[in-house]
């Protein structure tokens, strides 16, 4: 029997929609769905080729248990594993208390899963040490959504793109991270007016079509937002009116960016004082200015001051809340967005809720069934301090569902030592093995993305329904499945007696309904099987409301958008003598994180075959590298090796090596041993992008002992 499933691509935060075609049980092809309002038939390689790594070698297809780490993993039931768990999580919190446990799960799993884990930690159990790789990745953009506009969430949505005459990229690299949307970029170059303007560390494949490349020395984009603002203030293209009629602490804000003349910031950033002017004329004068930003301006500890930076000059000429204009986080994974309205880390509650709030308590307690006081009024620990936690055996056991930390957490060696002292581990993934599993006590199967039912929402807010095209193998279960038979398991059953994701979903709702800034009423399973809708959608017709704050009203407690002064300050490793480089990380096009799903796909491995540190010519001249050759880089946390990439599109005095290749490929090749866990001050986000390292070479490359190694291969 032939069929065609709708569902969406199980990678990036775009959210693509697909359409797979199933015969027998098996994936016979995908496409983009031309029907899905967010990308209308728009998919990229990774996409394309999403049928490959369903049924890939390393799938985790039933529950392993073992009773000492020394000994292998044997075969079990899910069954007997969750009882073997249930009875230590008992034991562990009856000697050490509620916080003796934490969970770390992922922007990757259906919003489903994250409320499910989400109320098992915080409303059954009563901790709130429950966090999510988005603390890696999305935490600084929340948290400045939630200062400035009241409310987290993007104002903005895809057709945007097709309407700002000025795109301000920052930190994002959209032609590999993000290509639908950029391919929707591109297509807008046509038109005369349009201008783009990149700020990146590297002459990235984005850039290419840049119109003004801002080569800023990584860590500087404050100082050069300031300088923008800056000229946008002393040329009178800031928007009085908005100004006063919309917004609070202008006066504040103005005192900060007088100091911040392109002179000075051309000095910080490393960038001309003219290109400064130049941004600053088309972010001011162009009919309607989009930002888009990612991982370069949030993976920072001035993260949140980046982000916040970028809100100013949108506040600063009123573009915001109109077809084309708007600050627009992009976001990294399929469903960080649906993690974020779930209150997936450590101090968020379901319907963009907090913990800290008292109303929000009672709210979600009530629905929950549980004393208020169950749940606690302080943010539990963050990703990084919940191993540290781990570390100093203050936390005894950690739950890991849809996350590869020892691969992909800041100072991963610390993870390691972490996870080796921890009483119990429990790592729930698709696939096996990852750096992770090795640590674990318990593997539990999780069933991927195409084989199960649950919402996601993406970077435009729109919610699309995941449909399973094919059954999961072996003993794999949805993931909200593992989780409420576990919680089952300790007595929970009650709070935990849903029949299918679509329930789950139901009571989500009811824990959005009165809070205006994240309106969910008119959303069902039946209306999402029609088509994916974007909230907020106050009724049951239409696609949603594409855009937010069209009022100009916004959700703080004056309805007023608030700017925030925000001073320029340095990364905080300092470069020197010893560690005289700048090392930055990031992505490729057609790898995916720690690889656990491209990794097997021969295509997407043949474009990016292998790990490497990009170096610019003029830094390897001065130290005699060539390409090739094996180098040892150091920071203060650790080492790794990896081999020389000669590259002049980065920044001499920079080095980038991207993260995708873990221990598994080569035990001292992980960069992320090198990586900083030091975090924003609000959103305790990590610097992964800027660590001082040194460069040392180790050998030197010789092409004949690869032939004679491919020779006897
Ligand atoms: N192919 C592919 N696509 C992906 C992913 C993937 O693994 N592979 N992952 C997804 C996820 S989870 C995320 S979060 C997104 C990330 O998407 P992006 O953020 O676009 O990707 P990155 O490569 O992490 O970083 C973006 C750029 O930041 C630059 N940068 C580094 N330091 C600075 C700085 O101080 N200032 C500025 N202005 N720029 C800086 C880097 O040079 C890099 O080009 O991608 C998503 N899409
Ligand atoms: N140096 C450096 N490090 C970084 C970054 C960087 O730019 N530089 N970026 C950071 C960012 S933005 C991110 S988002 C993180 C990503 O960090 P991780 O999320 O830790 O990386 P992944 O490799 O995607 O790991 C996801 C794991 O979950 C499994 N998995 C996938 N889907 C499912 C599912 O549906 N169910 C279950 N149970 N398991 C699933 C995968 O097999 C994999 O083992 O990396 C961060 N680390
Ligand atoms: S752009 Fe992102 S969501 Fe779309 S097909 Fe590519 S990886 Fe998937
Ligand atoms: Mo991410």
């Amino acid at each position: 029997m032939e069929k065609t499933v709708n569902t969406i691509c199980p990678y990036c935060g775009v959210g693509c929609g697909l359409a797979v075609k199933v015969r027998d049980g098996k994936i016979i092809s995908v496409r983009g769905d031309k029907d899905h309002a967010s990308t209308l038939g728009g998919i990229c390689q990774k996409g394309a080729q999403v049928d490959q790594i369903v049924a890939t070698p390393n799938r985790l297809a039933s529950a392993q248990l073992r009773h000492s780490r020394g000994e292998p993993f044997e075969h079990t039931t899910v069954d007997a594993a969750l009882t073997h768990v249930a009875d230590k999580f008992k034991q562990i919190i009856r000697t050490h208390g509620r916080d003796s446990v934490g969970f770390y799960i992922s922007g990757q799993l259906t919003t489903e899963t994250q409320y499910v884990f989400n109320k098992l930690a915080k409303g059954a159990l009563g901790t709130n040490n429950i966090d999510a790789n988005s603390r890696l990745c999305m935490a600084s953009a929340a948290s400045a959504y939630k200062l400035a506009l009241g409310a987290d969430g993007p104002p903005t949505c895809y057709d945007d793109l097709d309407t700002a005459e000025c795109f301000l990229i920052l930190g994002a690299n959209m032609a590999e991270c993000h290509p639908v949307l950029w391919q929707r970029i591109k297509r807008r170059l046509a038109r005369k007016r349009v201008r783009v303007i990149v700020v990146d560390p590297r002459r990235t494949p984005t850039v290419d079509a840049a119109h003004l490349h801002l080569q800023v020395k990584p860590g500087t984009d404050v100082a050069l937002l300031n300088a923008i603002l800056h000229v946008l203030i002393t040329q009178r293209w800031t928007n009085e009116t908005f100004i006063r009629n919309h917004t609070e602490n202008w006066e504040a804000l103005r005192d900060v960016a007088e100091n911040w003349t392109p002179a000075r910031a051309a000095k910080v950033c490393g960038v001309s004082e003219l290109d400064i002017h130049r941004a600053a004329f088309w972010f001011g004068n162009s009919a309607e200015s989009l930002s888009l930003w990612a991982m370069g301006a949030n993976q920072s500890t001035s993260g949140v001051a980046k982000n916040l930076a970028l809100i100013n000059l949108h506040l600063a000429t009123g573009k915001i809340g109109r077809p084309g204009s708007g600050p627009f986080s992009l976001t990294g994974q399929p469903n960080a967005m649906g993690g974020r309205e779930v209150g997936y880390m450590s101090g968020g509650l379901p319907g963009y809720r907090d913990v800290t709030n008292t109303d929000d308590r009672a709210t979600v307690a009530k629905i929950w069934g549980v004393p208020p006081r169950r749940i606690q009024p302080q943010p539990g620990l963050d990703a990084v301090r919940m191993f540290e936690a781990l570390e100093r055996g203050e936390l005894k056991a950690i739950w890991i569902c849809g996350c590869n930390p020892v691969a992909t957490m800041p100072n991963c060696d610390q993870v390691a030592r972490a996870l080796r002292r921890a009483e119990l581990v429990v790592v729930q993934d698709c696939y096996a093995p990852t750096e992770t599993t090795p640590f674990a006590d318990v593997l539990l199967p999780g069933a991927m993305n195409l084989e199960i039912a649950g919402t996601m929402t993406n970077s435009e807010r729109r919610i699309s329904l995941l449909q399973p095209c094919v059954p999961p193998p072996g003993d794999a279960l949805p993931d909200w499945e593992i989780v409420t038979r576990f919680a089952a398991k300790l007595g929970f059953e009650e709070l935990f007696s849903y029949t299918s994701a679509q329930d789950i979903f139901e009571e989500h709702k009811l824990c959005c309904a009165g809070n205006p800034a994240l309106d969910f009423s008119g959303i069902t399973y039946a209306r999402l099987k029609r088509h994916a809708v974007q909230w907020p959608a106050p009724n049951t017709r239409g696609q949603g409301v594409a855009r937010r704050y069209r009022q100009k009203k916004f959700f703080t407690k004056s309805g007023r958008a608030n700017f925030h002064p925000v001073e320029f300050a340095p990364p905080q490793d300092l470069l020197t003598a010893e560690k005289p480089f700048a090392l930055t990380t990031g992505r490729l096009a057609n790898q995916w994180h720690s690889r656990t799903k491209t990794g097997h796909v021969a295509k997407l491995v043949q474009s990016n075959p292998a790990p490497f540190a990009a170096i610019h010519p003029d830094d390897a001249a001065r130290l005699e590298l060539a390409d090739g050759d094996e180098i040892e880089l150091a920071s203060a946390r650790g080492v790794a090796r990896t081999s020389v990439k000669l590259d002049d599109t980065i920044l001499s005095g920079t080095v980038f090596v991207p993260f995708h290749w873990g221990q598994s490929h080569r035990v001292d090749g992980c960069i992320n041993t090198l990586t900083n866990g030091a975090g924003d001050p609000v959103s305790h986000q990590p610097e992964l992008k800027f660590s001082a390292v040194s460069l040392v070479k180790i050998a030197r490359h010789e092409p004949e002992s690869e032939l004679c190694d491919a020779a006897t291969a």
